[in-house]
């Protein structure tokens, strides 16, 4: 059995619980890998999910590199319980996907905003102590390091720590994405909140050759959102939309040559922030789901 609801959040261990859960539970299409430890030795665990179709596509979705925003890996594991538990009825362009899900890519920083500060955004790394701990994962991927929007001081919240891939949380992912032989077309990371979708560049406010067709599914998928619970989400090249800041891991991947690099940032846009009431995970959870789908159904259309 497992812990896992919808209905609250969820420490870790009933989070990595609910993946080893599945694993168990169903060998021939689920499966589990440690890609690496956190800062402090705790597990980032990567949830596989494949028929094992040789011509299958990759798609990554991440939630939880930000400690605070809790509604990230709740619907991460949102989007997991649905297509697994109703996998037989899914179209076959989920079914011919290889899904790569890391529903808590900063472990350390998710356990400290339970136990000492709800607020806390960073992991547990880094050359600070105190307060002053820890490096903002999203400003420590190697893609611009450094360019704007990101902080050489350990004490900010924007810190991009010592180097480029500095902590153990981004070597990891960036490890596994390059040495893994998945065909990966999409790479997707759950943040809150504001109710954006955002593309690439967001080191400065410049867009790469193929915008328009990022831009294309992004507004599809902002469509099907807006149908399924009635919120709007905004849809545009993250520097320009939100703000310039490089060294965030949508910018790696894209550089990577990983098409359909997004980062959503899901509910609200202010009322609660980041302490966005638990009653509210499953709609955010059926947003994520939409926006997952569309993605995708656009890369099997391909
Ligand atoms: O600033 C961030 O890391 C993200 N926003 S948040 O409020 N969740 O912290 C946005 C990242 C967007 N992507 C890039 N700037 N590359
Ligand atoms: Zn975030």
């Amino acid at each position: 059995g497992h812990r896992m609801t919808w209905s609250a959040y969820h420490r870790m261990d009933d989070i990595v619980g609910y993946l080893e859960y599945l694993a168990k539970t169903y060998p021939d299409l689920c499966s589990v890998q440690e890609i690496g430890k956190s800062f402090e030795g705790r597990p980032l665990t990567v949830l596989r999910i494949s028929n094992g179709n040789e011509a299958n596509r990759a798609i990554w979705v991440d939630g939880g590199i930000h400690a605070r925003e809790w509604i990230s890996p709740a619907s991460v594991t949102y989007i997991i319980n649905q297509l697994i538990e109703d996998w037989e009825s899914q179209p076959s362009y989920i079914q011919n996907i290889d899904w790569y899900f890391l529903p808590l890519a900063n472990p350390d920083g998710y356990e400290y905003s339970h136990t000492r500060d709800r607020l806390w955004r960073k992991n547990r790394g880094g050359t600070g102590k105190g307060r002053c701990a820890g490096v903002d994962l999203n400003r420590n991927f190697g893609y611009k390091w450094g360019y704007a929007g990101a902080s050489t001081k350990p004490c900010s919240e924007i810190y991009a720590g010592s180097q480029a891939f500095s902590e153990p949380e981004t070597t990891a992912q960036k490890s596994f994405l390059e040495q893994s032989a998945a065909k990966f077309e999409a790479f997707l990371t759950f943040h809150s909140y504001g109710q954006y979708i955002l593309y690439p560049w967001g080191y400065d406010v410049v867009v790469p050759p193929d915008y328009m067709d990022l831009d294309r599914v992004g507004k599809e998928a902002a469509r099907k959102m807006k149908e399924i619970s009635g919120s709007t989400y905004s849809v545009g090249p993250s520097g320009d939309l939100l703000y310039p800041a490089a060294g965030a891991s949508d910018d790696w991947a894209k550089s990577m040559g990983i098409k359909y690099s997004y980062t959503v940032e899901l509910r609200d846009t202010g009322r609660y922030g980041f302490i966005l009431p638990a009653i509210y995970i499953e709609k955010t959870g059926e947003e994520a789901l939409a926006f997952v789908n569309v993605i995708a159904n656009a890369i099997h259309r391909k």
